[in-house]
This record gives structure tokens, sequence and C-alpha cells, in this order.
């Protein structure tokens, strides 16, 4: 299971990489789901990888900007924020979004986007890799980065 429209995405000589995987913590099914693809797809790839914790999505860019300092090969950056009734949403969504962008481009580490930014749960679940889910976003974070660490 990968993703509707994601492409076979290329990772051999993945598995002389370091890749750190920093996951948040909010909405617990959903993020499990994710956190078990990309270990999964780490594993398949024979990437040595860290599990790192971080309390919810805003808190994402500061630490994937430390392990990207830290001599990783790339990061791979997981999260989920529904949208709720206050525009707290957008400001989480755009903090981590350009957050993790400005970590990519200031550092040159890839950092695969795994952030999940659904109206409901349910669009989240389908996205998550879980049994009965149509996507697995977790897996697709890791191929993106890295390949693109290959590339680089
Ligand atoms: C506060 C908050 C809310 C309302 N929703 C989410 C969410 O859907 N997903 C997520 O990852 N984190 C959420 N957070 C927590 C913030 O990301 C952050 O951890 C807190 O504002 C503390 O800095």
């Amino acid at each position: 299971m990968s993703g509707a429209g994601a492409p076979a995405i290329a990772v051999e000589g993945g598995a002389d990489l370091k890749v750190a995987v920093v996951a948040a913590q909010w909405h617990t099914q959903v993020m499990d789901g994710l956190v078990a693809g990309a270990e999964k797809a780490l594993a398949e790839i024979g990437a040595a990888h860290d599990l790192i914790r971080v309390p919810g999505s805003f808190e994402l860019p500061v630490v994937a900007r430390a392990l990207a300092g830290a001599g990783y090969d790339a990061v791979v950056a997981l999260g989920v924020v529904i949208r709720g009734g206050t525009p707290h949403f957008e400001y989480v969504c755009a903090a981590a979004t350009d957050g993790l962008n400005r970590v990519a481009l200031d550092t040159g580490t890839p950092i695969g986007f795994g952030l999940l930014t659904c109206d409901t749960e349910e669009q989240a679940l389908e996205r998550a890799g879980l049994a009965g889910s149509r996507e697995d976003k977790g897996r697709e974070a890791v191929e993106a980065a890295v390949a693109t660490a290959l590339v680089l």
C-alpha cells in the first residue's frame, strides 16, 4: 500500500543511511499507523533509524532542526493536525509546514513531510497506513526522504 497517485520511489542504496523519525503524539491511532508505516519502510530499506517523540506537530521543526544538525542523513517528520472550530488549525499547520521546509533548506538535510492536515479524523485514518487505509503516508515520507538523501 502506498498512496493514490504516489509514484514508485527508488530507494536502493538506502541501507547505508541513518534516518531520524520525529513524531508528534496528538491523535494516537493515526500516529501509531504513521509511525508503524515509517518504521516498516525503513526496515525494508535496511536503513538504521532512531524514533524521537515530540508533544505536538508545532514542535516538529525545532526538533527536526536539532536532528538535522546531529549527523542524520535524513529526517522524517510525522504528525496529524485535524481542523477544529477555531483558527488554531491554520496556525499549527503553517508553523509546522514552514518550519520543516526551512529546516530542509537551511541545513540541506532532506525532511520527509509526513504531516497530515485533515478536516476530519476519518480523512486521517484513510491515510494512516492502517488496515483498511487507502494510503500509507508514513511510508511515503520515508521513501521521499531516503530517495532525496541518495540524490544529494
Ligand atoms: C493544541 C493542539 C491542537 C488543538 N491540535 C493539535 C493537532 O490536531 N495536532 C497536533 O499535532 N497538535 C495539536 N496541538 C498541539 C500543538 O501542536 C502544540 O503541541 C501545542 O500548542 C503546545 O506547543
